[in-house]
């Protein structure tokens, strides 16, 4: 099965390292020139749960090299096989350049599977590329990335669910091989006819962990332990939780007890917000904290905590 990788950073290097060690003919498609030279020549340097560490040869080009007709060059069956592409790129980098490279990658029947925090990215998917299907997926899988080309760390184990993201359209056969295959790698893979309420509690959770242990520079353990940074946890928290309802999620009882989980549970790590804003990087907020404020103002609800961290985040980079 032929499984385009397209995102270089520590989710797309575990998934295409685990994956390629089953045989798969994996490719990675990278930002930049040096670094899709450094895996090819070297391949993945993988750091597995239990402290192996493997090197790990798989295919990879810079997402700017691809060209129209890509595709004929490829392989002489390139048009008419499938294949998977699994989006692993950060919600900043789906813009109209990248969706046009993925325009040329998904040429014969391609499904996409999206693995990025936040909202909004499927829409935007969903109108540019009327051809693909396109997958909507939830990871808890913990990874990083150890140098700026090929060594990646896994970190955490933790589900992986996906689904179609709209219910005409989808192909049965391709998903059974994706999730055999990812089972085959290790991941603990499920399909799921609930994405919509996966990805929302997702969203809850990161949209109260993220944006505040930017703006307080703590980890996701220390978050928690100040009695007025526990407030605000909570207070954003019921705002998040309030509009995500309101908007169709179902399964919010337990969503506060999860919140805490995911801080004990991660209590050592940098949340990826974090770590944007140490290292200058553009933050996700837009499509987290923003993605709720959006769809509060779609539903005439008020916003004011999501409106402000929004705001706040911003003006850390
Ligand atoms: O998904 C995360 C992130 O950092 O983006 C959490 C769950 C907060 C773990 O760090």
């Amino acid at each position: 099965m032929k499984i385009h990788i397209v995102g270089g950073g520590a989710i797309g290097l575990l998934h295409a390292g685990l994956l390629a060690q089953t045989g798969q003919e994996v490719t990675v498609w990278t930002r930049t020139d040096k670094q899709a030279e450094r895996l090819q020549a070297e391949g993945i340097k993988l750091e597995m749960l239990n402290g192996d560490v493997r090197d790990i040869a798989v295919n990879s080009y810079s997402l700017a090299s691809l060209q129209p007709g890509w595709a004929g060059q490829a392989g002489a069956d390139a048009e008419q096989s499938s294949a998977w592409i699994l989006l692993t790129v950060k919600q900043s980098h789906i813009d109209d350049r990248l969706l046009d490279q993925l325009r040329l990658l998904s040429s014969g029947k391609t499904a996409i599977l999206c693995l990025q925090n936040g909202i909004g990215h499927m829409d935007k998917l969903a109108a540019s590329l009327p051809g693909a299907l396109i997958y909507a997926g939830v990871t808890s899988v913990g990874a990083r990335r150890l140098d700026d080309a090929r060594h990646v760390r896994h970190t955490g184990d933790g589900p992986l669910w996906f689904g179609a993201y709209a219910e005409d359209k989808k192909d049965d056969n391709l998903q059974n091989l994706l999730l055999n295959i990812l089972k085959s790698a290790g991941f603990r893979a499920g399909l799921s006819n609930e994405m919509k309420d996966r990805i929302y509690q997702k969203l809850l959770i990161n949209a109260v962990i993220n944006p505040l242990t930017a703006i307080y520079d703590t980890t996701n353990g220390e978050l928690p332990q100040h009695p007025s940074r526990l407030t605000l946890m909570r207070s954003l928290f019921e705002e998040t939780s309030a509009i995500l309802t309101a908007d169709g999620m179902k399964s919010g009882d337990n969503g506060w007890q999860l919140v805490m989980q995911v801080c004990a549970a991660t209590a050592a790590n940098v949340s990826s917000m974090l770590s944007d804003v140490r290292t200058g990087r553009q933050t996700e907020i837009d499509w987290i904290n923003g993605g709720v404020s959006g769809l509060a103002r779609r539903l005439g609800i008020a916003s004011p905590l999501n409106d402000a961290v929004t705001t706040l985040v911003k003006q850390l980079h």
